[in-house]
C-alpha cells in the first residue's frame, strides 16, 4: 500500500502558525508578565487566571484592516515552506473560523464577519500550498467539561461529562473543519501524553479518527493524537517541541519548532535562535528524512515579528539557490 503520508516526507519544511486572543495579549495581562517561566503567550488565559469574558474581549483588539492571512502564504513560499498548519482552536478554546458550534469564535467575538480559516484556505489553494488544522482535542479551557490540567479553572470532569465535551464540541467541530475549507492535508492534534494516561477514552480517539477518514480519506493525523505511531490511525509522528530527529526511521515524522521560544507572539520574547540554529535544525531533520515544522506567531494585526520575517527570508534564499525545488 502506497504510503499516504509520503508527500509530507518529502515536503520537508512547513510554516506554523499561533493566532489567536493570546496573540493580542502580547504576552502581558494588565501590566504583568506571564506567570509562569516558560513564557508561551498562548497559555496566558491560563497562566494568569483570565476569566472567560475578559478573555472574549481581547477580540476587539484585532486589526481587520491590516489582517491578510494570504500574506502569510507568502512568507512561507519565500521561505521555501511546503505545507501551512495553523491553530484552528488552541487550548484556549476559541475557533479562529465561523463555527456553527457555539458562539465562542473569534468572528462572534471581534464582530467582524471576516473567517480567517476560510482566507488561509482560500489563499492556500490560490498558491498551491498544503494546509493542516491544529486542533486542541483534549484541552479546551472554555468548556466546562473539557480538561484543563489540575482542573482549577472548570473544577472536577467525570468521564461522562468530558464524553458530553467530545460529542458537542470536538465531533461537530472537526466535522465543519473539513467539511467547509477544501482539502485539508492533516490534522494536527495535541495530547503530549498517552491517552491511558489522560482523560481521553480509546473510542474516543477512534470516533474521531474515523470522522476524519470519512470525510477526507487523505487527511493526516499526527501522533499527539495520544496513540503510538504503530497505531492505524496515526499518519506520523511529531516529536516533542523543538526536539530534533536522531536517526532514520521507518515512518513519516516532523519536529514543530519555534524561532523564538514562545508560539504565541510575546512582546517580552528574548530568545530568538539564530538564523544559523534555525538552519541546522532543518538540515538535521531532512537529512534524515524527517521535517521541520517552524512556528511563527503574527500579532493581533497579522503582521510577523521582523526578527521571525528576517530568520525565514535568509534561509529561504537560501534554498531557492542551493537547494532542490
Ligand atoms: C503544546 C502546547 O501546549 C503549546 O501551546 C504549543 O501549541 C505546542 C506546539 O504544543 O506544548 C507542548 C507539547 C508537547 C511538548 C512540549 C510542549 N513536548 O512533548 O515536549
Amino acid at each position: 500500500q502506497e504510503n499516504k503520508a509520503q508527500w509530507l516526507e518529502d515536503a520537508r519544511y512547513g510554516m506554523f502558525i499561533h493566532w489567536g486572543l493570546y496573540s493580542a495579549t502580547e504576552g502581558i495581562w494588565k501590566g504583568e508578565r506571564l506567570r509562569h517561566p516558560n513564557n508561551y503567550a498562548e497559555w496566558i488565559r491560563y497562566r494568569n487566571r483570565i476569566g472567560e469574558a475578559e478573555y472574549g474581549e481581547l477580540a476587539k483588539r484585532f486589526d481587520w484592516e491590516k489582517i491578510n492571512p494570504e500574506e502569510w502564504v507568502l512568507l512561507a513560499k519565500k521561505a521555501g515552506m511546503k505545507y501551512i498548519i495553523i491553530t484552528s482552536k488552541h487550548h484556549d478554546g476559541v475557533a479562529l473560523w465561523d463555527t456553527k458550534v457555539g458562539d465562542y469564535s473569534l468572528p462572534k467575538l471581534s464582530g467582524s464577519n471576516r473567517d480567517v480559516i476560510k482566507e488561509i484556505a482560500d489563499a492556500c489553494r490560490k498558491h498551491n500550498m498544503k494546509l493542516g488544522f491544529y486542533y486542541s482535542h483534549w484541552i479546551d479551557w472554555q468548556h466546562p467539561y473539557a480538561w484543563n490540567h489540575n482542573q482549577e479553572v472548570t473544577g472536577r470532569v467525570t468521564d461522562a461529562q468530558y464524553n458530553q465535551y467530545w460529542q458537542e464540541k470536538v465531533i461537530p467541530q472537526v466535522r465543519e473543519l473539513l467539511t467547509n475549507y477544501g482539502d485539508i492535508a492533516l490534522m494536527w492534534f495535541d495530547m503530549w501524553i498517552p491517552y491511558q494516561q489522560s482523560i481521553i477514552k480509546k473510542e474516543q480517539l477512534d470516533q474521531l479518527a474515523n470522522l476524519i477518514h470519512e470525510i477526507q480519506p487523505n487527511c493526516l493525523i499526527n501522533s499527539r493524537l495520544g496513540l503510538p505511531i504503530s497505531n492505524k490511525n496515526v499518519d506520523f509522528e511529531t516529536l516533542g517541541d523543538n526536539v530534533l530527529g536522531e536517526a532514520y526511521t521507518d515512518h513519516v515524522w516532523e519536529t514543530p519548532g519555534t524561532i523564538a521560544h514562545s508560539w504565541g507572539y510575546n512582546a517580552l520574547e528574548s530568545e530568538w535562535k539564530s538564523t544559523n540554529q534555525i538552519f541546522q535544525s532543518l538540515i538535521n531533520n531532512v537529512s534524515l528524512n524527517g521535517s521541520y515544522t517552524l512556528n511563527i506567531g503574527p500579532r493581533a494585526d497579522g503582521t510577523v515579528p521582523y526578527e521571525g520575517v528576517e530568520r525565514l527570508e535568509t534561509i529561504g534564499k537560501w534554498l531557492a539557490t542551493y537547494g532542490e525545488a
